[in-house]
């Protein structure tokens, strides 16, 4: 049985989502982030890092950083998740990286957590602006790339697709604003999914 510490809503959703895809055995710990607990010295035991998603796997070692987690999963428990041709498979780690490295680390936590990137707040506007001109390329990136297809990859999702649901999840739930188009189809179908359902069910999100 797996062990996946998450906080309702944050990065560790798309991770949460991608569990329940690949139908792998888990059993969920809350990390309040709200509350501090990622430096409670519990889970600084198990997670130096103090961050979500961490994901405890059964030989006792501990797996961090949403990309690795993601492709463990998929090659461990749902090969479907993840293509293996040489295109394919680029293709969708060149959308993982980009979605999670620059769209959220980059983007999002500057608009969300300004506080992270400087401690005056007269920096903050600016920082906020910052992170919207780099969430919004991205948005408008994949949301081009989506035009005329149900996933990333075409019929099927894969890792990426949770990725870019967590991201969209944002938009829509945090800063209360409409998804373009295409992007607003996706999201739609992701939230159609049963696994969707059932890891924002756990979440208490829907
Ligand atoms: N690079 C990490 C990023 C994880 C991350 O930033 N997680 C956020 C939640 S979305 C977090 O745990 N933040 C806690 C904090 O900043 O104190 C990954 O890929 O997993």
């Amino acid at each position: 049985m797996l062990t996946f510490f998450h906080c309702p809503g944050t990065c560790s959703l798309g991770i949460h989502v991608l569990l329940e895809e690949a139908g792998a055995p888990y059993q969920l710990i809350l990390v309040n982030l709200m509350k501090g607990e990622q430096h409670a010295p519990a889970y600084l035991a198990q997670n130096p890092k103090a961050k979500v998603p961490a994901l405890l796997r059964e030989d006792g070692s501990l797996l961090t950083e949403w990309p690795a987690i993601a492709t463990w999963l998929a090659l461990t428990y749902d090969k479907a998740l993840l293509p293996m041709d040489a295109e394919g498979l680029a293709r969708t780690l060149e959308a993982v990286d980009y979605l999670v490295a620059s769209v959220h680390m980059q983007g999002f936590t500057r608009i969300w957590r300004p506080d992270h990137f400087a401690v005056s707040e007269a920096e903050h506007p600016a920082i906020k602006e910052k992170g919207r001109a780099i969430y919004e390329k991205g948005l408008a990136t994949f949301d081009a790339k989506l035009t005329g297809r149900d996933y990333l990859g075409g019929e099927r999702p894969s890792i990426a697709d949770a990725a870019l649901f967590y991201v969209e999840y944002w938009k829509v739930n945090r800063l209360k604003e409409p998804l373009p188009d295409a992007l607003a189809g996706h999201y739609a179908r992701m939230m159609q999914r049963p696994a969707v359902v059932r890891a924002l069910t756990m979440e208490g999100l829907l």
